[in-house]
């Protein structure tokens, strides 16, 4: 809609709208709206991811039109239908999995209206039915978890037994750090993967399924887990059958979120992999400038580093997420 709009008519909607909202915003009174279709409310990056973006819109001055779809990609399209009927000036959406979204896609694409791909990616061929992909680099991730590994069991000859906890099935973080993870462990034998499942990216699912595990399974080493939120659910299980998380059993997660960072500082658990949920502010910027059909980078990577139980300790308080 916005570009099909004369230079002229833009300038008076923008007056419009500025008196409207009474000057706020502060971005520059653009007029952009926004259709943002968000994965749900799985784990607690998730709800910093959400704020994130809710609280930069605001900011910038971009009119939001938000909807959670509860992990369910059919949710996410119609979502996304919805706000191709609606002629929203940007669509951008967290792809709860990575598979199916080309009609879709090509649908907003025939609308004119671009999108942009943030947190997870989607595998399509066709590249130009999305403008840019703002997120982190899972492989990447899931090689520093498999690299603090080998570096913590370097003079060793034992057979370490790991059991990892999955994120959401099909999902680009569950598929990319399992595949960097297993890329480094994978070059010594003595690393063995013995079980491994979804967790769903919730507390309550990776509670379940490492109860599970240390049923059929009582010599774990390590347990990997995806995110933080399931190696939460899992420390309750640990504790549950007596053992002591992050001594009987090592463990590394994903995030760095508070409560995943408290756990690391009081010891249960072992190595945190940093991914940012602060994504909400460049993608902003990227919205702007889409629309107005400048030319982005085809990829943005958020910056992370990570976390050990010392590091945890020193940065806890100044945690934002
Ligand atoms: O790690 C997990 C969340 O897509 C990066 O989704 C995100 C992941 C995050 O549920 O906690």
């Amino acid at each position: 809609m916005f570009k099909r709009i004369s230079a002229l008519v833009i300038a008076g909607l923008t007056a419009m709208s500025v008196t409207a909202c009474g000057g706020g915003g502060g971005g520059g009174g653009d007029s952009i709206t926004m259709g943002f279709s968000q994965v749900g409310a799985e784990s607690g990056w998730r709800t910093a991811n959400t704020k994130s973006v809710q609280d930069s819109a605001k900011t910038a001055g971009i009119t939001l039109k938000f909807s959670d779809a509860q992990q369910k990609q059919e949710n996410q399209i119609k979502a996304i239908r919805s706000y191709i009927q609606q002629k929203v000036d940007i669509i951008a959406f967290s792809p709860v999995v990575e598979s199916g979204w080309d009609t879709v896609l090509k649908e907003a694409k025939d609308a004119k209206i671009p999108v942009i791909l943030t947190d997870r990616a989607v595998d399509s061929k066709d590249t130009t039915l999305y403008k840019t992909f703002l997120g982190s680099d899972f492989v990447e991730e899931g090689k520093k978890a498999g690299q603090w590994l080998v570096n913590e069991y370097k003079d060793g000859k034992d057979p370490v037994s790991i059991v990892e906890l999955q994120g959401t099935t099909g999902s680009a973080p569950a598929n990319d750090r399992k595949a960097g993870f297993q890329e480094v462990i994978g070059a010594d034998p003595k690393f063995r993967i013995i079980a491994s499942q979804t967790g769903d990216f919730t507390r309550a699912k990776g509670k379940e399924v490492m109860e599970a595990f240390l049923k059929s399974n009582p010599d774990i080493d390590v347990l990997y887990a995806h995110n933080d939120d399931m190696g939460l659910g899992a420390i309750e299980a640990i504790e549950g059958a007596g053992k002591v998380p992050g001594k009987d059993i090592k463990i590394i997660t994903v995030d760095a979120v508070k409560d995943g960072m408290q756990a690391l500082a009081d010891g249960k658990i072992n190595f945190i992999v940093e991914c940012s949920p602060l994504l909400g502010p460049q993608l902003m910027d990227l919205a702007k400038k889409v629309v107005k059909n400048e030319q982005v980078p085809a990829r943005v990577v958020t910056e992370e580093t990570t976390f050990t139980q010392e590091q945890a300790k020193q940065v806890l308080s100044s945690r934002q997420y």
